[in-house]
């Protein structure tokens, strides 16, 4: 493998549009932070880097549905995000934004490099534009009949049906989120990446990893799923894609350029820019040379990201980045696949997902747990589930029973038998090693196999395997827990105190490794088992190098007589409760409303003209109970009521029997508009109307008082 001088790494820049869940860490965040981390103990020149992604019509749509600017939409989420990603412990070297100046110029400036090369093709084309609404629409914005499977509810990018990806016009029956209307096609002028011509160094470099003669990467190294989409994408054809789009949030086609006016950088363009940015603003910060992390070949680039994101990572940002001219190209890019939440992909609009920061708050104090499990499942090569009896069983019987345990007696008993100083031992004493009774190993021995249990585990990490790490860790633990078990140092500290000096010596030098070698997985762990053993606190720089130097010489980790301090809880078990409440939860998640993915056409429509209050004066509202309701023959929308006003009874008619049957609504608080003039319907006469709200799926739903509230009285 080649040797790079500095590593560059990036995390996907999250969508400033909605909290964080566990889909987003398990997909590129905690696989980062551990390879980083580890790296970092490998005392390696690495840069770790992400930021929000401000741009885009994932954030103007989501704006529109809360009525409120883009700008106040992403800066509650870039500070949540800040905020969230440091109480989970993934260790960003810097987390920018793409609404920053610095990214603006630093996305216009590519812009205009790529400009004045004549990379760009300028083409005109027809787009969809909504005439009420003014303006062109970004393909988020139009929903139709999907060409491919009929799904009623097609994005103009994408079918969620069935997965085909779409343009705009291929939808039958377009409409347009803004206005509910049908839009029109009109001309527009945009700049052009021409993916076509770049098509066939990219399908070189990214299948044999050669470059002009240059070998950058060995395509066995990368992940066969990530080759997979690649090469499906290549034998399909590239096609040029537009950089820009006719919109009013994003980062401005540079000024200079003529025809720029109206015009925004297409998000993909300006997103990834966005690690370069991040880059320069950590450099400044730091007084680093940021041009040696992209520009020079000696770095390697290395992209974490979830699998929706390959075709930009592994195909449009390199040919970005090459049509620039001075960049380096990625290394590699191990994309995560999905991780599912109790047998349903996770879904924002749905609301069925585990928040990260509702997580965190409402079950404090468990960052590692949620870590552990992430990685436990974490979906490398294919989806993987995250279940919370999965979460429960993993963290009671491996972070309680193996790891706690085995930790929890070592310092025990050191403090037991030998007044918590690391006990000095004769070389020559024999014990019982992990692979049982048959296996007598010495000390020396000992830590030779632990140096190439750690061995193993590095590799796992360099290989993107964070899982087969994960369970090598365990693995270390578990021998640590095997040595004490099979040499009872409990029954024999009497008869041969000397083999427990030697016993007790190395589980302490295992405990000593695994606060290191835990470290990328739980890096919370690893601190409060750094407090346990007294041992200085963490410099991550260069500990796990250290570490394996220092096993080699057969020098210890941790020296004798040194003074250990008491044990404290590593983990605790779980209890059924704190997992019955999450997965009650979910369950009213699934039960309550979806929330609509579209803008809702409700919020569009204008609000009526303005009356006076002796108007609204005028209508007598009254809290009433239903009493008596049946249906009306050969009216399937109406029922007809009886409600008890307290002072008297009334009859109306009202339009609910699609979603309400007789016996559901009996004993139901209502308001009643008591004065409305009375209407014959279906021949019987309505005295009065009870008020419903509906939503846009035409849904019912009673405006009421509370269920013990008076009869009759006065809603103002
Ligand atoms: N914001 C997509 C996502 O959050 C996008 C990633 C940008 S990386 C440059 O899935
Ligand atoms: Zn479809």
């Amino acid at each position: 493998m080649k040797h790079y001088k500095r590593y560059l790494v990036t995390a996907a820049l999250p969508y400033a549009n909605g909290p964080l869940h566990i889909g987003h860490l398990a997909g590129a965040y905690l696989s980062s932070d551990i390879y980083v981390r580890f790296q970092r103990l490998m005392n390696k020149d690495i840069v770790f880097i992400c930021g929000s992604d401000e741009h885009g019509a994932a954030i103007t749509i989501k704006a529109l549905k809360e009525g409120k600017s883009p700008q106040e939409i992403v800066d509650t989420y870039h500070a949540q995000f800040k905020d969230t990603f440091s109480r989970i412990g993934v260790s960003f070297d810097m987390y920018h934004r793409t609404s920053e100046p610095l990214h603006h110029t630093t996305s216009q400036e590519f812009f205009t490099t790529l400009y004045n090369k004549g990379e760009f093709e300028e083409k005109e084309s027809e787009q969809y534009y909504d005439e009420e609404a003014q303006q062109f629409l970004a393909d988020r914005y139009i929903t139709g009949t999907c060409p491919k499977c009929g799904h009623p509810d097609a994005y103009g990018d994408q079918c969620e049906n069935c997965g085909t990806a779409l343009s705009p016009t291929e939808l039958i029956d377009p409409v347009s989120k803004l206005s509910g209307k049908t839009p029109v096609l009109r001309r527009t002028v945009h700049w052009y990446l021409p993916l076509d011509k770049y098509e066939s160094w990219l399908k070189t470099w990214v299948e044999t990893g050669d470059l002009e003669g240059e070998h950058l990467h060995n395509p066995e190294d990368w992940k066969n799923h990530v080759l997979g989409q690649c090469k499906s994408w290549l034998d399909g054809g590239l096609q040029p894609r537009a950089m820009t789009r006719d919109l009013d949030w994003g980062v401005d086609v540079p000024h200079q350029i003529p025809g720029h006016e109206g015009k925004k950088l297409y998000v993909w363009m300006d997103a990834p820019i966005g690690y370069i940015s991040a880059t320069k603003q950590w450099a400044a910060d730091n007084k680093k040379n940021w041009k040696k992390y992209w520009q020079d070949k000696d770095t390697a680039l290395i992209h974490f990201i979830g699998k929706d994101n390959i075709v930009f990572h592994c195909l449009i940002f390199p040919a970005i980045l090459r049509a620039h001219g001075d960049y380096i190209l990625p290394m590699n890019v191990p994309a995560n696949q999905f991780m599912n939440l109790e047998g349903n992909k996770i879904s924002t609009s749905r609301n069925w997902a585990v928040w990260v920061h509702e997580y965190l708050d409402e079950i404090p104090g468990r960052e590692d747990e949620l870590r552990y499990v992430m990685i436990k499942n974490m979906p490398e090569l294919k989806d993987s589930e995250f279940t919370w009896k999965g979460y429960q069983e993993a963290i009671n019987t491996e972070l309680v029973n193996n790891l706690a345990n085995f930790v929890n007696r070592v310092i025990t008993l050191t403090n037991k038998y030998y007044n918590g100083k690391v006990p000095a031992f004769d070389e020559d004493t024999q014990f019982i090693g992990p692979d049982g009774p048959m296996d007598e190993t010495f000390h020396d021995s000992e830590t030779v196999r632990l140096y190439d249990d750690i061995d193993v585990l590095s590799q796992y990490i360099r290989d993107f395997d964070f899982r087969g790490g994960l369970k090598t860790l365990m693995e270390i633990s578990t021998k640590g827990n095997q040595i004490l078990q099979f040499n009872e140092p409990w029954k024999t500290i009497k008869e041969d105190p000397e083999t427990v000096k030697a016993v007790i010596n190395i589980c302490l030098q295992y405990v000593a490794a695994i606060t290191v070698i835990s470290r990328p997985f739980m890096p919370f762990m690893s601190d409060k088992l750094r407090a346990m053993l007294n041992m200085k606190p963490f410099a991550e720089k260069g500990e796990w190098l250290k570490m394996m130097d220092d096993l080699s010489e057969g020098k210890v980790l941790i020296k004798k007589n040194h003074q250990i301090g008491e044990p404290l809880h590593l983990f605790t078990r779980i209890e059924d409760q704190v997992i019955d409440n999450q997965i009650q939860k979910l369950a009213s998640a699934k039960n309550s409303n979806p929330q609509p993915e579209i803008v809702s056409k409700t919020e569009r429509i204008p609000v009526k003209e303005l009356i006076t209050f002796e108007d609204f004066a005028k209508i007598d509202i009254r809290t009433a109970t239903i009493i008596h309701a049946e249906r009306i023959e050969k009216a399937d929308k109406l029922l007809k009521l009886t409600l008890d006003l307290g002072f008297e009874q009334r009859t109306v008619v009202s339009g609910i029997a699609e979603q309400y049957k007789p016996e559901d609504v009996i004993g139901k608080k209502v308001s009643l508009i008591a004065n409305l003039a009375p209407r014959k319907m279906r021949g019987v006469e309505s005295q009065g109307m009870i008020l419903m709200a509906e939503n846009d799926q035409g849904q019912l739903s009673f405006v009421s008082p509370g269920q013990d509230w008076q009869n009759g009285q006065i809603v103002k």
